[in-house]
């Protein structure tokens, strides 16, 4: 199949970040590392636009087990999470342990990433007292009669550059990867995420429901070898 025209695409890796990477990283996807090859790979293709994102969380951040009372288990307790200006509104949410606290090594890149071939770094996770798993913004932002709490100049980076299709990479592929690569649907681009890029908190059965989760929401998984990243491949840089 050709590609779809105009055909504008801009690769997008999610927090590939050491507190994700096992075995050293605060909250671990198994095999996580695995990723860092075919990004690389896909950093050296003709994208318009390359942007990483980082987990930036400030050490009070609601996600954090340590931050509500008696610190519950991580990864099995949840919090909910209210709107702060409009109570009517909230979720249940998990907890998990500290992870890519701002400054700390643990939010650095992965070792080994080839950030050097990123155009701008986008951040999230900033505001303690909501969880965005998004890139974009954090889910208030659809819930109807409700706005979100916190937004990130990610759209405006891709429309500004007529991007028509966000390739998704990075970690994890059950939340923050699902999240954006959704939210990218919604914000009207065409959504490819990479499967070879990307790796599950819940291992392969994550991985599995992250795919279906992806697929019902307009999400393409394609594979390295796939057409989708050869019409990237065969663009005039
Ligand atoms: C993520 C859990 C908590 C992710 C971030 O990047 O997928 N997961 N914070
Ligand atoms: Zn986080």
């Amino acid at each position: 199949m050709p590609a779809p025209t105009p055909f504008k695409p801009a690769l997008l890796i999610v927090d590939l970040q050491e507190d994700f990477c096992p075995p050293s990283g605060a909250l671990p996807v198994p095999c996580g590392r695995d990723i860092i090859a075919p990004i690389n790979t896909l950093l050296t293709l003709p994208f318009a636009l390359k942007i990483a994102t980082k987990d930036w969380h400030p050490a009070s951040h609601i996600s954090f087990a340590t931050n509500h009372p008696s610190s519950p288990p991580p990864f099995v307790s949840t919090t909910t999470i209210v709107h702060p200006t409009n109570a009517a509104h909230s979720y249940t949410s998990t907890l998990w342990p500290v992870h890519c606290v701002q400054q700390s090594a643990g939010a650095e890149f992965a070792a080994g990433f080839d950030v050097d071939k990123v155009n701008t770094t986008v951040y999230k996770g900033m505001d303690e007292r909501v969880e965005m798993y998004s890139a974009f913004c954090d889910p208030f932002q659809w819930v109807e009669g409700c706005n979100a709490v916190a937004v990130s100049e990610l759209s405006g980076l891709l429309k500004e550059k007529g991007v028509t299709d966000v390739y998704v990479a990075g970690l994890a592929m059950d939340y923050c990867v699902l999240a954006t690569a959704r939210d990218a649907v919604k914000f009207g681009f065409r959504t490819w995420v990479v499967r070879e890029g990307t790796r599950a908190v819940g291992g392969e059965e994550g991985a599995r429901t992250a795919e279906k989760e992806m697929r019902e929401a307009g999400v393409t998984v394609v594979a390295m070898d796939g057409g989708e990243v050869a019409w990237v491949r065969e663009l005039k840089e």
